[in-house]
């Protein structure tokens, strides 16, 4: 039983809120680390009132960072999904905006060096398959900045920017082999370029694609459609039984309001985003940009992502034709903030009691 505070840093971490725990400050057993971040955040419980989890999936999320033992990165960064309102926690999907966070916290902890106005940090991401991402962030004077200018849609005030590189895959953006699948009476593509993504469109849902988050969560009948494709989506996918998981994510696709390529909404998979995950943005990108996919619109690298409040850009490449297109390489610019260092007091007892 822990009875001591824990070192914790809150972070924004792009449109994001999260827990940033040094790896050596947690149990190395995962049912006790678990154990223990559940009741940090006061898991299992819909506001989690008695804990610092914010009682939604984009403000219930842990990073665990720790210095890589692998010559290709720095740190090494594993995303946990806090589920509010059960006591669950899953590795099955990592988080490109907490990622945004993982930079600056590895300089302040002192696991990087800062090395002049820009320090590069090169992450391993351990779950849920190893990748990289290099994040440059600012530390004027050897100290991390985040007062800046850039405005990103999802988080109302300004930061300094977090550049996030994802390097390319061998393998290809569509699992299941093709460009198109019909799952659960649907047209629909599946695509990985860092997040399982299905998307849909949102005229074969009987909808119009612009919705309040709001309106499609109180949609019993869209919720069931989403979810019962979900479940199909899962082992064509690759990821097995998804039932007790967070991905696939389901987004579905209109044509863009504002001057973007494409609109969307995202199921995450039960709640609606409030704006769109890094990473789910990359591969929703990749898919856009590939003929043949139910989301097909050409485009130049650049693909404008408009979401329930915003923009979201996305700088992809991509390799090969087809069911066979890879990804090359993608850029994001994110921001993020610390909001608080100091402990944190995990309540009492098993988590599950
Ligand atoms: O797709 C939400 C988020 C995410 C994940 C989610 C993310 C990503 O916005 O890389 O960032 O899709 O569950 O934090």
């Amino acid at each position: 039983m822990t009875t001591g505070g824990i070192p914790c840093m809150l972070m924004r971490g792009g449109s994001s809120k999260g827990a940033y725990f040094l790896a050596t400050d947690l149990p190395a057993d995962p049912h006790e680390r678990d154990d223990l971040l559940l009741r940090i955040m006061g898991s299992p419980d819909e506001r989690q009132i008695d804990g610092i989890g914010g009682g939604h999936p984009l403000t219930s999320k842990v990073a665990v960072v720790s210095r890589s033992a692998d010559a290709q990165a720095d740190v090494d960064y594993l995303f946990l999904q806090v589920i509010p309102d059960r006591a669950v926690i899953t590795d099955a999907q990592t988080c490109g905006n907490l990622l945004a966070g993982v930079g600056p916290f590895a300089v302040e902890r002192g696991l990087v060096p800062a090395g002049g106005d820009i320090t590069a940090v090169r992450v391993r991401i351990l779950n849920p398959a190893v990748n990289y991402a290099e994040a440059r962030v600012r530390t004027p004077g050897g100290r991390v900045s985040y007062d800046g200018d850039t405005v990103m849609a999802g988080t109302p005030f300004p930061a300094a920017p977090v550049t996030l590189r994802f390097p390319g895959a061998a393998t290809s953006i569509f699992p299941t082999g093709r460009l198109a699948d019909r799952l659960a009476g649907l047209d629909v593509t599946c695509a990985h370029a860092g997040m399982p993504v299905v998307l849909v469109r949102a005229a074969d849902l009987g909808l119009d694609g612009a919705e309040p988050p709001e309106d499609l969560e109180n949609n019993a009948g869209l919720r069931a459609t989403i979810e019962a494709l979900r479940l199909e989506a899962g082992p064509v996918m690759g990821l097995g039984d998804v039932r007790d998981t967070t991905v696939p994510k389901i987004t579905i696709v209109s044509p863009p309001r504002h001057d973007g390529t494409v609109t969307t909404r995202t199921f995450i998979p039960h709640r609606v985003h409030a704006a769109i995950g890094v990473l789910g943005a990359v591969s929703v990108a990749a898919a856009v940009r590939t003929a043949g996919t139910v989301a097909h619109i050409p485009a130049g690298s650049l693909v404008r992502i408009e979401h329930p409040t915003g923009t979201f850009d996305v700088d992809v490449t991509l390799d090969g034709t087809g069911p066979d297109t890879r990804l090359h390489t993608s850029s994001v610019v994110r921001t993020a903030r610390k909001l608080s260092d100091g402990l944190v007091w995990p309540r009492t007892g098993k988590a599950s009691a």
